[in-house]
């Protein structure tokens, strides 16, 4: 009996005739009759680090009047570990300023984001990063994406060493076609027949999106464990051993799938630095090979994993790279909160972590942090390091820099909101969601800052202001912001709904649980309420909210 042959999805189709991710990419652009791109193209778009977007809020206006979409692109940048040079943060700016809408986003994985891209000037946009060396390969599509790592340098005295990984590692699983430097940067066509075949990719690229972070214990400010793979630097007196290695962690669902589901990764076992970069390539080549490419929404590694078995998937990297693991050798997170102001490494530097709410780069309100932050990197005495918790840090300052930078920072304010924001605010992080998120259900960072000035009243009234509590809302349950794995976790049902997740742990090593469908803001508040007069009453001493939560019997 012959077995039914597999249908190939559009997905996997538009990949495997794309010829290296050029599609008709090019023909696309230079249509003027519309600011859309074709339909293909713009799942081959995501490779390049963009995505076709439209501005959610202007649809029914725009519908009345007859008119398209207002269609407009949005450009992720690649930056490893997410360190950039003042004269990339200058360039950020005002290529932000000119083509852009302004606001320079950071995101959950360590990179910037900038919105509302008009057709015609996406090209324009990617030359101008060109410039400065940046660029935007790989940041999105069924590739791997953006690599992060721990993101202070005073995380350790050899945070440089184990960042360096994340720029090693990103190089090592770019895609290799030229496509890029053709569309976008105007290099000459390599004829087909010419570019071999690319050896990781093939012309198949990964079944899905594909995510790596590297942690340097104590912290685990990237959410190690929501990774394809995690990796968590071992440093034994002093030194740089290699790495524990983590899979199959991921946390998208999709509402009323319960087929999908958020996962914490599991530790395979130990691996010495001289290996690691194989490994981690073999991890992502049996993904390829056993991924499933028929749904896309069971197609990340952590479904596989859990299809193929953790004994599997350990020999068949194992089988590939001739490499065996060690046991997993033990570390302990105990944070993943930034630390905010100022603060020291080994070697003398210093570097300032600037509370951003959201990740949001702009001057509004009279607080002018975009331009603060440009009038900081004009002096040439700060790098920019981004955080997956939205935040950024101001680096490697000379001691002889500080005060300088310091009476920036005092002088348009952003001293003042960095000290002085909330525990719980300084802990929270929302997805973009709603205007420019197709996916989007309900609002992201639009409406968080709101909602937690009436949270922080609760906390008030319960005399738990400085409790720092993690809060993270997405607008829909893709989990953008990692909502699943935060003590407090609201995710967008429909317009002004949330379902409430509790019960996550501080370090980030347990998903939280759902506990409340579809609330309202009141219906939130009245929640937080009774369970923060609880906490106030009944916690054990220096138990956290999620550990209490989770305790006490509440979560099914
Ligand atoms: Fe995400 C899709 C924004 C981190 C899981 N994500 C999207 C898209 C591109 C919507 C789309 O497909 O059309 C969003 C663009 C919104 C916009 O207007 O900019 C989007 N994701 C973001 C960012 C910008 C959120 C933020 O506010 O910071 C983050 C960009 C990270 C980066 O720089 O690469 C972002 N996305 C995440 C994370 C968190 C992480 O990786 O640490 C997750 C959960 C972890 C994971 O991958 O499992 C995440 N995004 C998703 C998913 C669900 C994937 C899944 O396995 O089911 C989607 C939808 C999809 O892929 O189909 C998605
Ligand atoms: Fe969009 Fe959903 Fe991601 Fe938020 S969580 S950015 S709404 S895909």
């Amino acid at each position: 009996m012959s077995t039914p042959e597999k249908k190939e999805t559009l997905a996997e189709r538009v990949k495997r005739l794309s010829r290296g991710l050029r599609g008709t990419l090019q023909e696309s652009l230079k249509d003027e009759h519309t600011g859309s791109l074709r339909s293909d193209d713009q799942l081959l778009l995501k490779f390049h680090g963009m995505y076709q977007q439209d501005d959610r809020d202007r649809r029914e206006e725009r519908a009345l009047k007859k008119l398209e979409r207002l269609y407009s692109f949005m450009i992720r940048l690649r930056i490893p570990g997410g360190m950039i040079g003042p004269v990339h943060w200058e360039s950020l700016h005002n290529v932000a300023g000119e083509n852009s809408t302004g606001t320079i986003k950071i995101t959950t994985r360590q990179t910037v984001q900038l919105h509302g891209i008009l057709k015609s000037k996406v090209k324009p946009t990617i030359k101008a990063f060109d410039q400065v060396f940046l660029d935007s390969i790989a940041a999105c599509g069924d590739v791997n994406r953006n690599v992060t790592c721990t993101a202070n340098p005073s995380s350790s005295p050899i945070h440089k060493e184990v960042f360096s990984y994340a720029g090693e590692i990103s190089r090592s699983l770019l895609p290799k076609t030229r496509a890029y430097y053709e569309i976008w940067l105007d290099e000459e066509q390599v004829l087909e027949k010419e570019e071999p075949q690319d050896p990781l990719y093939k012309d198949v690229y990964l079944p899905r999106k594909f995510k790596i972070a590297i942690a340097i214990p104590p912290y685990n400010d990237v959410d190690v464990f929501t990774n394809d793979i995690g990796l968590i630097a071992i440093i034994e007196e002093g030194e740089l051993k290699g790495f524990n290695v983590s899979i199959g962690g991921g946390l998208g669902t999709t509402h009323g799938n319960p087929d999908t589901y958020p996962r914490v990764g599991t530790v395979m076992g130990f691996v010495s630095k001289k290996d690691v970069l194989k490994v981690v390539y073999e991890i992502v080549t049996v993904q390829r090979d056993f991924g499933n490419r028929e749904d896309r929404k069971l197609s990340r590694l952590k479904y596989t994993v859990d299809r193929v078995g953790m004994d599997f998937y350990k020999k068949e990297v194992e089988k590939r790279t001739g490499i065996t693991f060690s046991p997993a050798k033990e570390y302990k997170f105990t944070t993943r909160t930034d630390e905010f102001g100022w603060s020291q490494d080994k070697a003398g530097n210093w570097h300032y972590t600037v509370f951003v709410e959201n990740g949001r780069v702009l001057d509004e309100n009279g607080y002018l942090l975009k331009t603060a932050l440009l009038e900081v990197s004009k002096t040439r005495r700060a790098t920019f390091r981004f955080t997956c918790n939205q935040n950024l840090i101001l680096s490697d300052i000379f001691t002889k820099d500080k005060d300088l930078i310091e009476s920036i920072l005092v002088k348009y304010g952003v001293q003042r909101k960095t000290s002085e924001a909330s525990p719980i605010r300084k802990n929270s992080m929302a997805c973009v969601a709603l205007n420019t998120c197709s996916l989007a259900l309900a609002e992201g960072q639009r409406y968080l800052p709101t909602l937690i000035d009436k949270i922080e009243v609760l906390l008030d009234k319960h005399s738990l202001k400085s409790e720092p509590i993690t809060i993270r809302m997405t607008g829909c349950p893709n989990g953008c912001a990692r909502p699943y794995i935060s003590e407090i976790g609201l995710v967008g049902t429909a317009l002004g709904k949330y379902n409430l997740h509790l019960g996550a742990d501080w370090e980030g090593g347990r998903l939280n649980k759902k506990y409340k469908e579809d609330l309202d803001e009141a219906a939130i508040l009245g929640e937080l309420d009774g369970l923060f007069s609880q906490f106030a009453k009944d916690r054990k001493q220096n138990e956290s909210f999620g550990d209490f939560t989770n305790r006490i019997g509440i979560l099914k």
